[in-house]
């Protein structure tokens, strides 16, 4: 029986050992779904302290619960090591590593980089590797490939290459791993064939595609979709409020369409870790073959511009009262990146907050998610939102509309609010 013809035999079976590197917010949930399915599943991290708690069933990472994690470890079907020697056993491997961006805003891959050579090492007959990192077009076939025959092995005989965009939204009540559709793209027909069976069994729907560029494109498509559709409402509020108009109040009715328009809202500026860096991928992948990805380009400029535009709507709420921002004490309200998480990843509020101390205001925060953070050395923690701490401030900025905060007593007790969410009213408080 052909290499291929048996490992997707193995998957039928669930005899397939699954590996995953990366245990993270994408990893740990794909490791646990798999185990679910029947596979039995070796996780490796870098994190010593995150495999020592993986290995005695706790979970760090909010959509896995302990319980959840604990059924698998219990079973036997899940175990989490540090040791590299050890993926040679796996028949599949699944790599989800992080994909930042350099200070230069340029594609850092060396996560990528450093995973696919911990598998060269090892790299046997017989295994399939499946890079799920969000990346430029080109990566797995100009990074992984090249390095992995470099083992003398052959792709798509003895060993087998795909990608598989993560489509992981943490917090998300309805979508999940299992049934997010899942894209996949082959190195080869066989490559595509094989990591589509062994997707099979943990996956409602398979999406193949004819190629890992392809694969690769579709996550920076849907990602630089949201951007550009963001920065388009970020700029209509710009244009309302020159025009003296309710940016809200037009794009309710425009969604009120029912082909034909999807709505997205404007805010304090674009966090998040997909959304502001994925498209900095392919256009950072076009420069290098001379095309200025303009969309891309001009919704990250939209996009970075907000926080300043909702600084200068404060400081004009402060101005109508006599009040500079200068000496003005400012209440930030909620700092994560979006409503009822913690995460602080490329937060507006950040540029906010800076924006404000550069003039001269005295700021505090309150985010409920978010106890304490630092940055740049500065440690900042929160305020408990009570009506002390609002009406000792001469200005409130709502940046982040957690579902928890009790926006009558804001409304109650501000001296003014700037309300980069439209929370206020939105909940005609
Ligand atoms: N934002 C707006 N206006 C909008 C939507 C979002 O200002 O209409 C802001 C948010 O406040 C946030 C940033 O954009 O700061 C990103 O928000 P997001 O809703 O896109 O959430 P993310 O960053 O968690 O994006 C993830 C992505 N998932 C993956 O990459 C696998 C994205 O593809 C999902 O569509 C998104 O979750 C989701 O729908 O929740």
């Amino acid at each position: 029986m052909s290499i291929a013809k048996d490992l997707i035999r193995k998957a039928e079976g669930r005899d397939a050992l699954f590996g995953i590197i990366g245990l993270g917010y994408v990893g740990l949930p794909l490791a646990v779904e798999l185990a679910k399915a029947g596979y039995t599943v070796l996780g490796y991290d870098v994190n010593q302290r995150v495999v020592d708690g993986l290995n005695a069933g706790r979970s760090h990472i909010k959509d896995v619960s302990d319980a959840e994690l604990g059924e698998q470890v219990k079973a036997g079907r899940f175990s989490a090591t540090t040791d590299p020697k050890r993926l040679k056993e796996p028949d599949a491997i699944s790599i989800c590593v992080p994909t930042p961006l350099s200070k230069f805003k340029d594609p850092d891959v060396s996560f990528i980089v450093a995973a696919t050579e911990a598998v060269k090492a090892v790299l046997r007959r017989g295994q399939a590797i499946i890079l799920e990192s969000t990346t430029y077009p080109g990566t797995t076939r100009e990074i992984m490939l090249p390095a992995l025959e470099a083992t003398g092995l052959k792709v798509g005989e003895d060993f087998f290459l795909a990608f598989s965009p993560e489509r992981v939204d943490p917090g998300n009540p309805v979508y999940q791993t299992r049934n997010t559709p899942k894209v996949v793209g082959g190195i080869t027909p066989a490559c595509l064939e094989v990591a589509a069976a062994l997707y099979q069994p943990a996956i409602d729907t398979l999406v193949p595609v004819s190629t890992t560029e392809a694969a690769e494109l579709v996550k920076l498509l849907e990602n630089t979709f949201r951007s550009v559709n963001i920065g388009l409402v970020n700029e209509m509020a710009i244009v309302c409020d020159k025009l003296g108009v309710n940016v809200w109040e037009v794009i309710d009715a425009a969604a009120t369409k029912p082909f034909g328009f999807m709505k997205f809202t404007p805010g304090p500026g674009l966090g998040g870790h997909c959304i502001p860096i994925d498209p900095h991928y392919l256009a950072w992948k076009m420069r290098a073959l001379n095309y200025k990805t303009r969309f891309i380009d001009l919704a990250g400029e939209l996009n970075s511009e907000m926080p300043l535009f909702w600084v200068r709507k404060l400081a004009d709420a402060l101005n109508d009262r006599g009040k500079s921002v200068k000496g003005s004490k400012v209440l930030v309200i909620g700092v994560a990146y979006k409503k009822d998480i913690d995460d602080l990843r490329e937060s507006p509020a950040l540029d906010i907050l800076r924006l404000l101390e550069e003039r001269g205001a005295d700021v505090s925060y309150h985010d409920p998610y978010v106890k304490e953070f630092t940055e740049d050395g500065h440690t900042r923690r929160s305020v408990p939102l009570t009506a002390e701490t609002l009406r000792a401030a001469d200005a409130a900025m709502i940046v982040t509309d957690h579902s928890s905060l009790d926006y009558g007593l804001i409304k109650r007790e501000a001296k003014t609010v700037t309300d980069t969410r439209n929370a206020l009213a939105s909940r005609k408080v």
